[in-house]
C-alpha cells in the first residue's frame, strides 16, 4: 500500500469543488501552489462532489466533471505518488461522521456562517444541505487528523468552525480529534480578465473572450491573448494601476517562466505590443499544450481508475476508524 515519505511529518487536506473547467487563473493562483506543497506535506486532496450538490446540479455533467477534474489535477502536476487524491462521495464515512458532528453543532453557530447567509440570500429556494455544508467540511477535515487546511480567506470561517466542533467534542467525550489550523494561502498572483483587466479572470465572467480555460483549443487561446486589452502607450512596463492589461500579461509570463519582471521589461524594450502578445501566447500555449496532452492520456487510461481505487481504500480505512471511535465515544451501538 502507498505510503507517504517518512521524512515529511505534517499533513494537509484540500477539498476542491468539481466545477468542470479550470481557468489559467485557477492554475496559476491555486494549482501551482498545491504542486509546490506536495513536497512539503503529506497531502490529501479530494473532489468535494457532495459539497457541489448543495446547489442544484445537472447529474450527467456533474458525473463527467468529477473524473475530469481528477485528471486535470494530475495533468497539472499533482503527483499521485506524493498525494492521496480521491473523490469525497466514494468515501461514505465522510457523511457518516458529518451526521455525528451535526448532532454536536449548535444551530446558532451554524447560522452565523457568512457563506450560508450569502448564498441563501441569493436564492428563494435552497436546501438543508446548504446550511449543514460546513459540518460536512468539518467531517472531511477531522476524519484525517491533519495539521493544516490550506484555504482562501472565504473558507477560513469554516475551518474555525471545524476547530470549535473538534475542541468541544474532545472536551465532552475525550480526546478524539486533532485540532487543525487554517493555512491561509496567499493567493498566488491574481490573474486578471484579458478583456477587462480590472476584474479577476473568472469562470462566471460575462465575456468569455477574457477567460482562458486549460482545455481551450490552443488556437482559441492564442486569439484571446492576441486580442487582450492593453493601452495606447506602446510601452512594456509593469504598472498594474495605469497599465493593467500589460501588467497582467507580464504576470502570466512571470508565473509560467519564473523570469523576473525586469527581465521581461528589458527583453521587450522598444518592441511593440503585437510582438509581446505573440511571446505571451507562445508561453501559455506551450504550457497548456503539455497539460492537455497529459490530460487526454490520463482521462483515457485505466491508470486514473487504479489511482482512485487504491486511494479510496486508504481513505475509507482512515475515516472508518475515526467514525468507529466517534460511535464508541458517543455511546452508539457497535
Ligand atoms: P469563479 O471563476 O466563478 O470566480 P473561481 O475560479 O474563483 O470561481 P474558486 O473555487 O473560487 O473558483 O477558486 C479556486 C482557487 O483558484 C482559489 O484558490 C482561487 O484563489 C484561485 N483563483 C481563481 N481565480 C483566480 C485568478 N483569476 N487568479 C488567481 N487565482 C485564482
Ligand atoms: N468548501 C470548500 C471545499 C471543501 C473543503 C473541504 C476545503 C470541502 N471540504 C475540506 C478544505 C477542507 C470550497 O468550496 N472551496
Amino acid at each position: 500500500m502507498k505510503e507517504f515519505d517518512q521524512k515529511i511529518t505534517k499533513s494537509i487536506l484540500t477539498g476542491v469543488q468539481p466545477s468542470g473547467v479550470i481557468t489559467l487563473g485557477n492554475y496559476i493562483g491555486a494549482i501551482k501552489q498545491m504542486v509546490r506543497m506536495q513536497d512539503e506535506f503529506k497531502s490529501y486532496i479530494f473532489i468535494a462532489d457532495m459539497h457541489a450538490i448543495t446547489i442544484p446540479q445537472d447529474p450527467a455533467s456533474l458525473h463527467k466533471n468529477i473524473r475530469s477534474l481528477v485528471a486535470l489535477y494530475l495533468a497539472c502536476g499533482i503527483d499521485p505518488n506524493k498525494n492521496i487524491i480521491f473523490i469525497q462521495s466514494e468515501n461514505e464515512y465522510h457523511a457518516n461522521i458529518s451526521w455525528l458532528l451535526e448532532c454536536n453543532t449548535p444551530f446558532g453557530e451554524l447560522s452565523r456562517m457568512t457563506q450560508f447567509k450569502d448564498k441563501s440570500s441569493k436564492n428563494v429556494n435552497f436546501y438543508a444541505g446548504l446550511f449543514t455544508y460546513p459540518v460536512l467540511m468539518a467531517a472531511d477535515i477531522l476524519a484525517y487528523d491533519v495539521d493544516y487546511v490550506p484555504v482562501g480567506i472565504d473558507q477560513k470561517q469554516h475551518v474555525e468552525l471545524a476547530r470549535n466542533i473538534a475542541e468541544r467534542f474532545n472536551k465532552k467525550y475525550g480526546e478524539t480529534f486533532k485540532i487543525p489550523d487554517a493555512y491561509i494561502t496567499k493567493s498566488g498572483t491574481k490573474i486578471m480578465d484579458l478583456v477587462n483587466p480590472d476584474k479577476k479572470m473568472s469562470k462566471s465572467s460575462a465575456n468569455q473572450k477574457g477567460v482562458i480555460y486549460i482545455l481551450d483549443d490552443l488556437k482559441v487561446i492564442q486569439k484571446k491573448i492576441m486580442s487582450a486589452t492593453t493601452d495606447s502607450e506602446c510601452l512594456i512596463k509593469y504598472d498594474p494601476e495605469n497599465k493593467p492589461g500589460i501588467s497582467n500579461l507580464i504576470n502570466i509570463c512571470v508565473a509560467l517562466t519564473g523570469k523576473k519582471v525586469e527581465e521581461i521589461e528589458r527583453d521587450f524594450a522598444g518592441k511593440n505590443y503585437g510582438e509581446f502578445k505573440k511571446y505571451v501566447a507562445n508561453i501559455v500555449t506551450t504550457e497548456i499544450s503539455s497539460i492537455q496532452k497529459r490530460y487526454y492520456d490520463i482521462i483515457n487510461s485505466s491508470t486514473l481508475d487504479k489511482i482512485l481505487d487504491e486511494n479510496i481504500k486508504i481513505t475509507r480505512e482512515i475515516a472508518k476508524n475515526k467514525f468507529m471511535l466517534m460511535k464508541e465515544k458517543m455511546g452508539l451501538y457497535k
